[in-house]
């Protein structure tokens, strides 16, 4: 996500970092490389210059020319306004005082509306909500179809009308029966269109006014560039927006209408979608995102991912046998399973700090899940008795369990080594943390 971007300004940033006296001239320097960098990143023209013009503007306002933390500021003040250019803090979800609450979801054809109102559903049932979702889209019966199936997928009822019912009685059917249901929020999946239509337009102003919807959201592909800049001024004129929606961050995309779209809009992103799968969406948060670009990483947002993929009592459950050295093959493979609902490693690793930028693209795309998936095949070939008691892994169940899982005794043999080798050293550590009464827990 935004990764060449990240790259150029945390480099940039990187090379400040500790100069002694910063001058003038210096940060002219830096300013315009950060300028080249935003354009390179599709980032709108007069964005881009309103941005370098707000931090000249600061850095002589801190007076921070010859000051010995001048590079410290100038840093602080490049996130700082980044920050605000993505919106600052994020806005609080809408919802209707009175139940249920309309979100309405428009957009081009194929932005991603659909997958979006999948991922919707399953984010506001983590909220504690009970949506449903209705197949507005009459357009293409194909939609309705992928809008059933997605909504299966994350358990949620999809209102669906086959026969020549028009979008806006379709809208207006599934209000009614959330409202019997006692549902939470109504998720309306319209017709998409290729370019700003008319008749398709006045569709969406029926639906709105029907259903008066608490949250107008438009899905914007990502892979567009300034285009989606463009789509959300079109939009926002006949809709009242009260938020974007990115999709595809996952891609090798440039994004720089991320960036873009508040400060020419005044419409604020809200969540941003980063993969294909009804988890894969994130909510987006200015501050974190600012942070990360200019390479200082997203903290929180790791935790916060491991925190919802994680189960707390299978993890309080791993955590006691950490300390009493009593691992066995069975929490390695559960371990592995719950790493695996947080997404591919790589992802994982770029929200980190510093390893960003440090770590060259390649050497993270070296890190590879298939390796796990090779350690999982090896324990998958364990008996149930062998996964909880290792020590009865003797030389010709080491040869059997080598067969079973397509790979040679060496290999076996490595992965005991390394099972041995890090359940002392989890022992120890974990001990050592008790010791400290320092449990690091909330
Ligand atoms: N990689 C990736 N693909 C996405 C994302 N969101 C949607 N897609 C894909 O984009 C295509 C179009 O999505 P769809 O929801 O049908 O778009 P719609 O026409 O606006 O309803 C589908 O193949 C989706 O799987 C995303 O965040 N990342
Ligand atoms: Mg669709």
């Amino acid at each position: 996500m935004l990764d060449s971007l990240t790259r150029r300004l945390a480099g940039i940033l990187t090379g400040l970092r500790g100069k002694a006296r910063l001058t003038e001239d210096d940060v002219n320097d830096m300013l315009r490389e950060v300028r080249v960098a935003l354009l390179e990143a599709d980032v709108n023209f007069a964005v881009a210059k309103g941005f370098i013009a707000k931090v000249r503007e600061k850095a002589v306002g801190e007076d921070i020319y010859g000051s010995l933390t001048a590079d410290q500021t100038i840093i602080r003040i490049v996130r700082d306004e980044l920050t605000e250019l993505l919106g600052t803090a994020p806005p609080r979800f809408n919802y209707n005082p009175s139940p249920p609450t309309v979100i309405l979801l428009c957009g081009l054809q194929g932005s991603g509306k659909t997958t979006t109102a999948a991922k919707l559903a399953r984010w506001l049932i983590n909220q504690g909500k009970k949506p449903m979702l209705a197949a507005c889209d009459t357009q293409r019966p194909a939609a309705i179809k992928q809008l059933e199936v997605l909504g299966e997928s994350v358990g949620v009822p999809v209102y669906v009308k086959l026969d020549k019912t028009t979008p806006v009685q379709i809208a207006n059917e599934a209000l009614a029966r959330c409202k019997h249901l006692m549902l939470d929020v109504l998720i309306v999946d319209t017709a998409g269109r290729l370019q700003i239509d008319e008749g398709l337009m006045e569709e969406l102003h029926q639906i709105y006014n029907n259903t008066k919807p608490s949250e107008v959201f438009l899905v914007l592909d990502s892979t567009t560039g300034q285009e989606a800049v463009h789509v959300a001024e079109a939009f926002h004129k006949e809709v009242q927006l009260t938020g974007a929606i990115f999709t595809k961050l996952d891609g090798d995309t440039r994004g720089g209408a991320i960036l873009s779209v508040r400060s020419s809009t005044g419409v604020p992103v809200r969540f941003i979608g980063v993969g294909e799968q009804v988890e894969a969406l994130d909510t987006f948060h200015p501050d974190r995102m600012a942070q990360r670009i200019i390479g200082m990483g997203d903290v929180m947002g790791i935790i916060e991912k491991a925190e919802q993929f994680i189960d707390k009592e299978e993890a309080e459950g791993i955590e006691g046998k950490m300390a009493s050295g009593n691992l066995d093959f069975n929490d390695m493979l559960q371990t592995f399973r719950m790493m695996k609902k947080m997404g591919p490693m790589k992802n994982l690793l770029k929200m980190v700090p510093g390893l960003a930028n440090a770590v060259p693209e390649e050497a993270l795309d070296a890190i590879n899940d298939k390796d796990t998936g090779r350690i999982e095949a090896i324990i998958l070939s364990m008996t149930l008795k062998e996964r909880s008691n290792p020590d009865i892994i003797n030389g010709s169940r080491r040869k059997r369990i080598a067969a079973g899982a397509g790979t040679t005794v060496e290999e076996v043999n490595n992965l005991l080594k390394q099972f041995y080798g890090s359940r002392r050293g989890m022992k120890q550590m974990m001990q050592m943390q008790k010791r400290m009464g320092k449990r690091g827990r909330r």
